[in-house]
């Protein structure tokens, strides 16, 4: 059984939406940073410099260079505009491939850093457009912002990490690489809210799997992300430690990936004081999509539908009129339900065309212009 949403582990209940902004959701915060993923620290003043650009079918790309943290080398950011669009609603998240893996001029610049297959590859160039859709955001008067995510917070066990230098510089030394990489999510939000071609009120995370599970962290924290769209993003993410489907991953299996977490969590999911829909509800009010595919039942699919029906008690306190789908959506039927949206699909586990049509249609819907 999955904890009442509305209920602290020490019996503390929300009642009304001021406590639950003023005490709750920072009480449910606070226990996914000392359980689950580590803390991080509130956002220095980021600099940013723009380096290079160029035209796409419909819009422009422009490769960006951002300072997150002082003596961190900077961040490169690929930000896509569309033509003739005053102020663009914007889809933001982490790439698994690197820049240029997206847009593939050869004036992006391939990143450094580590994945969890290694350096970046000039081999990728250009192969990941079609995972991200960019002129299909551009054609619809959408906007995206991407960067790596191994360029500074590596996906390997032992790499020299951001959260390391949080640590020299005085901050908690619990972060999980997933916790750095919603951190850094949260970055290119503050290059994006200070761009005037940017429509700062229509910022939607988007992201894949483990960066799925970085997308929803990096909402439930940063109230500046309007939506967040979460794809395949399974254990840690939208699918529970405690109630996992046959065949899903479970707490135990995903701490092979003991960077990922807070040096604390431990394989048994009862004595996790929380659990992924309180990560969602941290998100109360604003829309969730969770996207999935027929062959994935590693991310949970069926249980990511719980999780969300789960969660949906903080939106109903918040006076949401939010309404999860009540069973599985039919394979290919689109994004179902009202705020609380689930679309599934046939096919593998990887961020594809039919992923992005879910999204375009939910986020018509839940953030018209
Ligand atoms: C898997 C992991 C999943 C998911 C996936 C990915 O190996 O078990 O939780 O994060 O990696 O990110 O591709």
């Amino acid at each position: 059984m999955l904890p009442d949403v509305l209920t602290l582990p020490d019996g503390r209940r929300a009642v009304d939406p001021t406590t639950w902004r003023e005490v709750f959701r920072p009480a449910l915060l606070e226990l996914l940073a000392s359980h689950v993923y580590g803390h991080a620290p509130a956002a220095p003043a980021i600099s940013a410099e723009r380096l290079a650009g160029g035209e796409l079918k419909h819009g422009t790309w422009e490769h960006w260079r951002i300072t997150v943290w002082p003596g961190v080398k900077p961040l490169a950011v690929l930000l896509c505009l569309p033509r003739g669009v005053a102020a663009a609603p914007c889809y933001v998240g982490l790439n698994f491939l690197g820049n240029h893996s997206i847009v593939g001029a050869n004036e992006v610049p391939q990143p450094s850093g580590i994945s969890s297959r290694g350096a970046t590859l000039q081999s990728d160039r250009g192969r990941a457009g079609y995972s991200w859709c960019v002129e299909g955001i551009l054609k619809r008067g959408w906007g995206l912002c991407t960067a790596f995510y191994g360029e500074l917070e590596p996906d390997t066990a032992d790499g020299p990490a951001l959260s390391r230098t949080w640590r020299d510089g005085g901050f908690a030394a619990d972060a999980g690489a997933i916790s750095a990489w919603a951190w850094l999510l949260s970055r290119l939000v503050d290059l994006l809210v200070r761009d005037r071609r940017v429509d700062a009120s229509r910022l939607v995370s988007v992201g894949h799997s483990r960066l799925g599970k970085t997308a929803l962290l990096a909402t439930a924290r940063d109230p500046r992300l309007a939506m967040v769209v979460a794809n395949g993003s399974g254990s840690g993410g939208a699918g529970t430690f405690r109630e996992t489907s046959p065949g899903a991953e479970t707490l135990a299996q995903i701490l092979s990936f003991t960077h990922w977490f807070h040096p604390r969590l431990g394989p048994d999911a009862q004595a996790v004081p929380v659990d992924m829909h309180q990560l969602l509800a941290c998100i109360a009010p604003r829309p969730v999509l969770l996207t999935n595919a027929e062959d994935d039942d590693w991310a949970d699919q069926c249980g990511q539908l719980r999780t969300l029906q789960a969660a949906a008690p903080a939106w109903r306190l918040l006076g949401s009129g939010a309404t999860p789908p009540a069973a599985m959506p039919a394979l290919g039927s689109g994004p179902d339900g009202k705020v609380l949206r689930y679309a599934y699909r046939v096919g593998p586990h990887c961020l594809c065309p039919a992923d992005w049509s879910a999204i375009f249609a939910a986020t018509a819907a839940e953030l018209p212009g």
